[in-house]
């Protein structure tokens, strides 16, 4: 990799690097915390080598970040609430090393907290405020203006076809020893066109979605558990409501991790489930329309179900995609996924349930 203190260096930050170290637990991207020092005051900030096999136009989706957040700083007085950005010292907000890699910066946060798991209740509730209110901060955000950092990101059905040609091309010999899992994803082909059949229907429209919904990408006050700022926008673009609520039931409604090995911890919260739904709609603040509400469900089983496709796609094409710390990574994401959305299915009519005492 790039020598990170000359990437720094190219940057506008108040004095200069004194420490750089990894952070964060991202699929994709490669996260970095710089200290720097101007007359005895520290300054951090968040610096991010962009996965250019993953966004391989990394000056449009820092542009696009510019924008989204041009636009929410419009809306709140508190600085907290919204990442800045932080310029390069020839103008832009991005910088190409050699290599071609596209790295950003942005401030630091102190006295936050990402959860990925939760004790409370309430810590849940927030990030489905966060991010609820985020999609209502947005619903008047010019969609035209933004580019689509990933063509297709959430359209099930295309990552079906792209999942099956991976088992047609097996290209490492893997697909003979997970056909179980294979079938399974077969089996539930008729529910990857629903929403996209809702919208043609005229009952779920496009607004501006952030499309990676991992409760850790909203920031709670450490002290109290307040949701301050929703972080991640490299997949802002056009999409569903019920997708950004779907990914953060997918991952913070499981009642074990997204790689747990050990399937019978696997299940749905249903509390957490009816507590999300909660704080997303008071989020959204009366945005979401009632045939929105109803395919909350949806939602949740199309998020898991479609991740639950790619990590086997990545696992039959050789673990390109996601990072992984072990050979057959991919294959344990994929098994959970697969749990959880069985899970989902013997849940189905509570969870229908639940959403509708919100409308
Ligand atoms: C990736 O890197 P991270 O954690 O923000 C992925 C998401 C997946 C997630 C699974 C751009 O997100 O779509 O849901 O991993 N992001 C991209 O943990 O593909
Ligand atoms: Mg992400």
């Amino acid at each position: 990799m790039a020598d990170i203190n000359k990437i720094v260096a190219n940057f506008c930050t108040e004095g200069t690097a004194t420490s750089i170290s990894p952070c964060g637990n991202g699929l994709v991207n490669h996260t970095f915390v710089v200290n720097a020092k101007k007359d005895g005051k520290v300054t951090r900030y968040l610096l991010q080598a962009i996965n250019k096999n993953v966004f391989p136009n990394g000056p449009e989706l820092v542009e696009n970040i510019y924008k989204i957040t041009t636009f929410l700083k419009n809306k709140t007085d508190d600085p907290r609430a919204v990442i800045t950005l932080i310029p390069t010292k020839d103008g832009k907000y991005y910088h190409i090393d050699g290599e071609g890699v596209c790295w950003r910066m942005s401030d630091f946060l102190d006295d936050v907290v990402c959860l990925e798991r939760f004790e409370h209740l309430e810590e849940f509730e927030q990030c489905a405020f966060g991010f609820g209110n985020f999609q209502r901060q947005l619903s008047d955000f010019p969609v035209d203006t933004l580019f689509e950092t990933i063509e297709n990101f959430h359209n099930t059905p295309l990552r079906f076809e792209t999942f099956l040609k991976a088992v047609k091309d097996d290209v490492l010999g893997r697909a003979a020893d997970v056909r179980n899992e294979i079938d399974f994803f077969i089996s539930e082909k008729a529910f990857y066109p629903v929403l996209f059949d809702a919208n043609k229907a005229g009952k779920l429209p496009i607004r501006v979605t952030h499309n990676d919904t991992k409760t850790n990408n909203v920031m709670l006050d450490a002290k109290t558990k307040k949701a301050v700022r929703v972080i991640d926008l490299d997949t802002v673009m056009p999409g569903f409501s019920v997708n950004d609520f779907g990914d953060a039931i997918r991952f913070g409604a499981n009642t074990a991790a997204e790689d747990e090995r050990d399937l019978s911890k696997v299940s749905l919260d249903l509390k957490l489930f009816e507590v999300y739904t909660k704080g997303f709609l008071k989020g959204c603040a009366g945005g979401l329309t009632v045939d929105e509400i109803m395919l909350l469900p949806e939602g949740a089983k199309m998020m898991t179900i479609e991740c639950g496709m790619r990590f086997l796609t990545d696992y039959l094409q050789g673990d390109v995609y996601f990072k992984t710390t072990y050979p057959g990574h991919n294959l344990d994401r994929t098994r959970t996924q697969i749990e959880l959305v069985r899970d989902m299915n013997r849940k189905w009519p509570v969870m229908k349930d639940i959403v509708k005492k919100y409308i």
